[in-house]
């Protein structure tokens, strides 16, 4: 904070006034309070910044594509552990220096511009790394700087002026979008890089908080201040969850804590059982994702302790391949399904304790990320082949139209009982179909044939429209695919719309994968369908008192129901008032009113934001945070909680804040409200943890190494 600058109020007094008393019953008055305070100096400042901003993020991807990196692949293979961790970093430090970062280059043309001859300062735990730079000498205080403005700001009314209607709800909107919002108030660039600095402050008023009162441990209860752990040492639950987002807010001092604690308290070897799929995903995906985005961006938290003078961190590898040491054991079962949980110190895989000793079928199938990662990292290529084996085991089941019961034994592979969702216990089995293709640059087709296989039998099975308004949903079949339709919609299935979009677009913007010659009817009926279902997703937000979801949500649907072919058209928006008739389609049971910070949502709305480019999809997210300002904190400008009712104001507080809070709902209401360049979709793939890993070639070493039975036109597998 420049103290000396009246207008560059501190981040947490702007906060603290959208979270005052007042605020609980005006919070739009009260941030349009804040707004004016900052409007002059941010419109002044903004117009500089646009004119010089139009950066890129660095792209120091590792090549993987390289033939020296296929040299470098059988070297990681041949050698030891920490000497391996040093090479892949040091190999990829050499192009994040030529590149560095994304601070440098926005230092580099701002200072220039400004004929700022010396390197900007690197402040510590300042949330404007990207790409805002106001941690830049106050230039608007210089003469020569405001003749500029008075200048600039005749010119951009003349052009303005011009102008009227012409703009547009997108991303990119013309220089002169900024000032002239659209009758909406929609549109301002403004407006978002401040909602992202207050998602920054959410984020450092939960982890400060759990800092303070539950340092280390696994658990942190908010409401009682009191930290627990999850087995006898702890695992870093909450600090290794919540690392890679701190790397990307550019939280330098709390970044160096963490990784203080992780080099000299956690320990893996512990004589203890944990869930395979959860440590995988959380932590393995966290240690992963670190380690990729130090390098990445290396001038993002940086940090000097491990390697002086390189960028990224070894440690982060190191612990991850140590856990990953352990965690594999889970799938040496008799299928090659992995196990429930693990023993970490025996390196031993242990059936779930229910259900006959089956394990999730989402669980089981959604640790391929993490291991073909870090298989490519250290070259160990039995990562790779164990997690890629129980996709095969998984679909020669031959399951119907692609949609898989949510139980599967380790023992033989076979599926158990006839449940079928995607909610809780199948959920990311289906996204890591299309995000496995995308991440090995679409050299897997046979994960894309079981992505489009799969959606489609949820169009034909689980996909109808609600009564009397015609939202679209997708139901579940507790019985078997000829059983009933369940109205039934889990929080955890909002992840369906992004992951369709991402689907159909492969990373890139709607309108620029229209132009490639394979869009087709199908991907405009999926961004159709990927639309409806986010539309849907949100009202479960209007529809409750907090504006926060409940955990489950029941639709109201024709008895048969709807097939997908019916005419449908839900009406646009969620009228406000109690009584209107959208609300007759939704209802939540009193067993279900919880919310529990998920993700799923704002996870979908960032893919459709970044996809469609509709600004509608971040306006929504600006409404969902502040109903988590609202409604989540503990206290008065305290920490961030989950609730037991959301259907009720004042909302009734559960004492516990689950890691995916730091990791993953504020990771993504970070990114929704970033520059669309900041881990680019055609780039990166995000775990079912919002962990983000490169998109990378197989190489030489790595394939998918088998084929699909033939099967029939329902998918079932010819004899
Ligand atoms: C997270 O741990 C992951 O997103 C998982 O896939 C589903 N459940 C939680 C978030 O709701």
């Amino acid at each position: 904070m420049n103290v000396r600058d009246p207008f560059n109020l501190h981040r947490r007094s702007a906060l603290s006034i959208l979270k005052s008393t007042a605020t609980r019953t005006a919070i739009g008055v009260t941030e349009r309070a804040v707004e004016v305070g900052f409007q002059a100096i941010e419109k002044s400042k903004q117009a500089v910044e646009d004119l010089d901003m139009s950066f890129t993020v660095p792209k120091n991807v590792p090549s993987f594509a390289n033939p020296q990196r296929v040299v470098e692949d059988r070297i990681w293979g041949n050698s030891a552990v920490t000497s391996r961790a040093g090479a892949g970093t040091r190999a990829t430090s050499a192009s994040a220096h030529t590149n560095a970062g994304i601070l440098a280059g926005v230092q580099g043309r701002v200072g220039g511009f400004f004929d700022n001859k010396h390197a900007l300062p690197m402040y510590k735990d300042k949330p404007y790394a990207y790409p805002l730079s106001q941690r830049i000498k106050p230039v608007w205080r210089k003469k020569r700087f405001l003749g500029f403005v008075l200048v600039l700001f005749s010119l951009l009314y003349y052009f303005g002026a011009f102008q009227k209607g012409s703009q547009t709800d997108t991303a990119e909107r013309p220089l002169w979008g900024w000032l002239k919002q659209d009758s909406a108030g929609r549109g301002a660039k403004f407006d978002w890089n401040r909602r992202r600095d207050m998602v920054v402050d959410a984020f450092t008023l939960s982890w400060d908080a759990y800092e303070r009162y539950a340092w280390g441990y696994d658990e942190y209860h908010p409401v009682s201040k009191k930290g627990k752990q999850m087995i006898a040492k702890g695992l870093g639950w909450i600090i290794v969850d919540a690392l890679d987002t701190m790397i990307l807010m550019n939280l330098t001092s709390r970044v160096s804590h963490a990784r203080e604690w992780m080099a000299t308290s956690l320990t893996y070897d512990q004589d203890q059982d944990v869930n395979t799929f959860e440590t995988t995903i959380r932590m393995l995906g966290g240690l992963l994702s670190a380690h990729y985005l130090s390098n990445e961006y290396p001038t993002l938290a940086p940090l000097a302790d491990d390697d002086p003078g390189a960028a990224g961190e070894d440690l982060y590898l190191e612990k991850a391949k140590d856990l990953a040491d352990r965690l594999v054991a889970a799938f040496d079962s008799p299928s090659g399904v992995p196990y429930a949980s693990v023993n970490l110190a025996k390196f031993e895989g242990i059936p779930a304790h229910d259900e006959g000793g089956a394990s999730s079928t989402a669980e089981a199938t959604s640790l391929q990320l993490e291991f073909k990662y870090l298989a490519k990292l250290t070259g160990e290529k039995y990562f790779w082949d164990k997690a890629e084996k129980v996709m095969q085991v998984v679909d020669d089941n031959g399951a119907q139209d692609g949609l898989l019961p949510i139980y599967i034994y380790a023992t033989d592979g076979k599926f158990r009982g006839q449940n079928i969702r995607l909610g809780s216990r199948g959920d990311s089995y289906y996204e890591y179909l299309i995000k496995q293709y995308l991440q090995t640059s679409k050299q897997e087709p046979i994960y894309l044939e079981m992505w489009d296989e799969a959606l489609r039998g949820v169009r034909k099975h689980l996909v109808t429209y609600t009564e009397p308004s015609r939202f679209t949903i997708v139901g579940e079949k507790p019985s078997g695919l000829s059983g009933k339709l369940s109205p039934k919609m889990d929080h955890l299935v909002c992840f369906l719309p992004g992951t369709i979009a991402l689907g159909a677009t492969k990373g890139l913007t709607e309108a620029d994968a229209r132009k490639l010659p394979t869009w087709t009817e199908k991907e405009e009926a999926d961004m159709k369908l990927a639309r409806e279902l986010m539309h849907t997703c949100w009202g479960m937000y209007k529809w409750t008192a907090t504006g926060l979801a409940a955990e489950i949500t029941y639709f109201n649907i024709a008895d048969p129901p709807l097939p997908e072919s019916a005419p449908h058209q839900a009406p646009a928006e969620f009228d406000e008032d109690p009584a209107a008739e959208w609300r007759k389609d939704y209802d939540v049971h009193s067993n279900d009113v919880h919310n529990l910070q998920r993700p799923e949502t704002v996870e979908s709305l960032f893919y459709m934001w970044r996809i469609t480019e509709d600004i509608k999809y971040r306006e929504w997210g600006w409404e969902m945070f502040k109903s988590f300002l609202k409604y989540a904190e503990v206290e008065e400008n305290g920490d961030f909680t989950s609730l037991s009712n959301a259907n009720i104001i004042p909302p009734v507080l559960r004492d516990n804040m689950e890691s995916f809070w730091l990791a993953e709902t504020l990771k993504y209401f970070y990114l929704l409200f970033s520059p669309n360049d900041l881990l680019p979709l055609d780039k990166v793939v995000f775990n079912t943890e919002a962990h983000a890993f490169p998109i990378f070639q197989m190489g030489q070493l790595f394939s998918t190494g088998w084929e699909r039975k033939p099967r029939d036109t329902e998918g079932k597998i010819i004899a």
